[in-house]
């Protein structure tokens, strides 16, 4: 009988359940189960379905036992910024909106009237995104004050799963970084912040650190999915988990993280949170071992996926990007435009961009993806330019993790526009840095270097 552990990792457009085993010193994966996921129009608002989620998270369970390949532990990570309201009984306080809706739009402005962005950098490090929790929770202050009032605890989204898994609120810290709520200093929630804010203190519980055991799985739970095991809180933001999988060693490494999201940066032990940094878009999340993830969160393949799902459902990602290398169109647009963000046609966005700019409009999906890759890639290089200014640092290799590493003709542009060696790979690095918590959580490794070892032996990395 094998020593299993098991990652439920949910990304914007997709989750996953991965099965781990350690065998002679490498990690051996197994996908057990795959679900869609995406954010619906409900009652107005774009929201994630949680009911959904949560099934899903079951049947994958569920599919353990079938295999009979029953984990030691079970760990969710998903994307960042989201949360639920609780009320006294643990019911969800109004819709489970989600990052990319508009409720936060004039939210900067209200809460600049409390804390200037530049105090609010300072205090926390984490940069200003319009989707941020503190701007989400503004929202719901200024419209649904009720929610506020009623609310006994607030939970990041997989702190939701885990207390459905487990019974237990725990509010991790990695997750809970992406709020713009936590203390950069302190790591624990910056409770004079949330004072100024005229946000309820006593909804927020301390913060617990990645390999934190929760508990087990609630007896419901275990009836339904056949089995018991324990419930390990990993760094449960998806992009917390995705860099400590990245398989590099030493300290000065550059990373992407690419998935739904593009996320660039380096791993430090400690914060910029100078003005400098806030002026180039650089937030400092936390990370495993206390350690800051540096980085710049660039719209990513987010783009890609839109594109193909209003125009070629049915071709393939790797179709896409043969597509694209095969056009020679110039045109290249910011990434990070606010009209990317949420549009009602992202071919359309494109296009308008292009027009706007005075460049080549893209008419087909080969030319829109080719501009949406090469701008991708240009967004790249200008990250890493602004990375080694900051840091005072130069880095040879960008490493590429997460589904998106699987762009061979990106990773082709990412090396072109860098000037830099680009490695590729493991394209389950969220998965495979949720997993390792749960082993770091148990002993199995004794420390971050360790991890990482064993992922370089264990898996295929690509070079560009
Ligand atoms: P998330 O976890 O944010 O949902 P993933 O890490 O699963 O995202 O990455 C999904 C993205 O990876 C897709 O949107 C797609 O652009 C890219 N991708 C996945 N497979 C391939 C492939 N075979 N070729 C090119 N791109 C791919
Ligand atoms: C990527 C991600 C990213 C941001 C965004 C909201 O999946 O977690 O780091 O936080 O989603």
């Amino acid at each position: 009988m094998g020593n299993y552990y098991l990652a439920v990792d949910i990304g914007a457009s997709s989750g996953r359940h991965i099965l781990a085993e350690l065998k002679n010193g490498r990690m051996e994966l197994e996908e057990v189960y795959r679900f869609q996921n995406g954010m619906q129009e409900r009652n107005g608002a774009l929201c994630w379905d949680h009911e959904y989620l949560f099934r899903e998270i079951k049947n994958g369970l569920k599919k353990c036992k079938e295999l009979g390949k029953i984990p030691q532990s079970v760990s969710v990570d998903t994307w960042g910024v989201d949360f639920v309201l609780l009320d006294q009984e643990d019911r969800v306080l109004g819709d489970t909106v989600g990052y990319r809706d508009s409720r936060t739009q004039g939210m900067t402005e209200k809460v600049e009237t409390i804390i200037s962005q530049e105090e609010l950098y300072q205090r926390t490090g984490v940069h200003w995104q319009l989707y941020n929790t503190i701007y989400q929770l503004e929202a719901i202050k200024e419209t649904h004050p009720e929610y506020l009032e009623a609310a006994e605890s607030i939970l990041m989204t997989p702190d939701y799963f885990h207390f459905l898994l487990s019974g237990e609120k725990h509010m991790e810290y990695t997750i809970a970084s992406t709020s713009q709520l936590v203390s950069a200093a302190s790591g624990d929630w910056d409770w004079e912040l949330l004072d100024l804010l005229g946000f309820p203190k006593k909804i927020f519980r301390p913060v617990s650190m990645p390999g934190t055991v929760a508990g087990h799985l609630r007896k419901e739970v275990q009836e339904e999915v056949g089995f018991d095991c324990k419930v390990v809180l990993p760094a449960s933001h998806d992009t917390g988990s995705a860099v400590l999988a990245v398989p590099a060693k030493g300290e000065d490494v550059v990373y992407i993280s690419s998935g739904t999201w593009s996320l660039m940066g380096v791993e430090r032990k400690e914060p910029d949170c100078s003005l400098e940094s806030m002026e180039s878009d650089f937030t400092n999340e936390g990370g495993y071992d206390h350690r800051y993830r540096y980085l710049r969160n660039i719209m990513g393949l987010w783009m890609i996926q839109s594109v193909k799902k209003e125009l070629t459902e049915d071709l393939s990602f790797g179709e896409i990007c043969a597509l694209a290398a095969k056009e020679s169109i110039a045109s290249i647009v910011d990434c990070n435009d606010e009209s990317f963000m949420a549009p009602k046609s992202m071919t359309k966005a494109v296009q308008d961009y292009c027009s706007r700019t005075g460049q080549q409009v893209p008419r087909t999906t080969g030319e829109l993806a080719a501009v949406i890759y090469n701008s991708l890639a240009k967004c790249y290089a200008d990250t890493l330019a602004h990375l080694e200014e900051n840091t005072g640092k130069h880095y040879d290799t960008v490493y590429v993790v997460g589904g998106g590493s699987k762009a061979g003709y990106l990773n082709e542009l990412t090396a072109k526009y860098t000037g830099r060696r680009v490695s590729a790979g493991p394209t389950e690095a969220t998965a495979i840095g949720n997993l390792a918590v749960q082993m770091l959580s148990d002993g199995t490794f004794a420390d971050v270097d360790a991890v990482r070892d064993c992922i370089r032996q264990s898996f295929e990395i690509k070079e560009w």
